[in-house]
């Protein structure tokens, strides 16, 4: 681990806290990152050459596991034809078709670089297209590091435990109206006291930045439901569970329709993209054929386009892949249930699991915080010695990939019996 030590200590001279992302630095579990040389399949090898199962899967993207020999063909090709044109391309107009045949309620997208952009556009549009400035969003829910979504916010927010970031205008977050995930009367009571001013309600249809926390039974019809009785638009945001869930996502896997849908990670199998998309009556108001101005140098970039589009065809033309997701989810999560003590619940939602260090279900972000992160911390270091990759932070998912086999989900049990002894 040595090589990645020294290098950690050199990247720490030129990056904040050695990383480019916040949750990569190893921080809440009290240990130093191993820096990534190479990966395939459900694998990863660091710069030490120790190899690790992987249930990080860089965050979501390698639903199809690292280094996948279709999605790295398409890339190379395209890499021979040149990197960036910023000109219309083909290949961008071959990810947003499919797209849109994939997920039936999407009449139209814009592609841009991360699920962040995704976001702050999304949110944009939902405050032109209703003339309204206020956005309902919920404690734990993670929507990037858009200004006005880190109040309360999850995933690496909520591992460093700040509530909200620091620099962000208190002028930008006054319209940042915050409800409690599953309840919905906390989010009525929002409207209610502000009749007439809520552009959306943003929710991340499955909450996978405080853990996994799945919706209630009616929570998310309820959501619909709300926004349609205050002329409010709906946005899911499915940079975690667009395309993973099902090939409809979240909208799919639990018969909700939302008006805006942010993507992110599966849909760039790696590469840099984001997307946000909706009927064409919502998305023809982004320019330039509307006043919601947006833009961007890279997007649509075609290497990025290739490999999303290769990574999708797949998951379009081969729909069983889902059933077998799903069923390595159930394996991983109904395993560690088994064995798990009274301390540790397990929640899953198809390929996304999470063992909470509690032994209550969680169902919201109070709930999540009752976790007991010195008691994961060191399940993760178990976890890491008998290689096995996992979120190093409690508020986050594992991701099982179609890399994963039975077999390997089996052994990654066993080892979590032995890192709870
Ligand atoms: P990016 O800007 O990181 O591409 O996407 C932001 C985002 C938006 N919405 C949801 C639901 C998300 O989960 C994310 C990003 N997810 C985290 C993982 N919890 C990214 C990992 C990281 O921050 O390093």
């Amino acid at each position: 681990m040595e090589h990645s030590q020294a290098l950690f200590e050199e990247a720490k001279q030129y990056l904040p806290g050695g990383v480019n992302s916040p949750v990569r630095a190893f921080g809440s579990v009290g240990m130093k990152p191993r820096f990534i040389r190479q990966a395939d399949g459900c694998r990863i090898t660091d710069l030490d050459g120790n190899t690790y199962v992987d249930y990080v899967g860089s965050w979501g993207p390698m639903i199809l596991g690292h280094n996948h020999p279709t999605v790295r063909q398409a890339v190379l090709e395209a890499v021979s034809g040149g990197l960036s044109f910023g000109a219309p391309c083909p290949a961008e107009v071959d990810v947003a078709k499919l797209m849109c045949q994939m997920v039936p309620e999407l009449q139209m997208v814009r592609m841009v670089n991360s699920g962040t952009e995704a976001v702050m556009s999304a949110l944009r549009l939902a405050r032109a297209a209703t003339g309204r400035h206020k956005i309902i969003k919920f404690e734990g829910c993670y929507h990037g590091h858009v200004d006005s979504m880190l109040v309360k916010a999850g995933s690496g927010v909520m591992t460093a435990g700040i509530p909200s970031s620091s620099g962000v205008s208190p002028a930008v977050t006054q319209d940042t109206l915050l409800a409690v995930y599953n309840d919905l009367e906390s989010v009525e009571a929002l409207f209610a006291g502000n009749k007439g001013e809520v552009a959306a309600v943003i929710v991340e249809p499955v909450a996978a930045n405080m853990g996994v926390v799945p919706p209630q039974p009616g929570f998310l019809h309820g959501l619909r439901a709300l926004c349609d009785a205050h002329g409010s638009l709906l946005i899911f945001d499915e940079v975690i569970t667009g395309f993973r869930l099902a090939r409809g996502g979240a909208q799919e896997y639990y018969g909700v329709r939302a008006d805006l849908v942010t993507y992110g990670k599966i849909i760039g199998a790696g590469m840099p993209v984001g997307a946000y998309g909706g009927s064409r009556k919502l998305m023809e108001q982004v320019a330039p054929c509307g006043p919601v101005y947006q833009a961007g140098t890279l997007s649509g970039n075609p290497v990025a386009m290739a490999a999303g589009y290769a990574q999708l065809s797949i998951l379009q033309e081969q729909p069983e892949l889902y059933a077998r997701l799903n069923a390595l989810g159930e394996k991983l999560a109904s395993g560690f249930s088994e064995i798990a003590p009274k301390k540790v619940t397990v929640q899953r939602v198809g390929s996304l699991v999470c063992p909470f260090f509690t032994k209550s279900e969680v169902k919201n972000y109070q709930d999540a915080l009752k976790s007991d992160t010195k008691a994961y911390a060191a399940y993760f270091a178990k976890m890491l010695e008998q290689g096995v990759y996992l979120a190093p932070a409690q508020f986050e998912a594992m991701f099982v990939s179609t890399a994963h086999t039975e077999e390997i989900v089996g052994e990654t049990v066993e080892a979590m019996a032995r890192s709870l002894l």
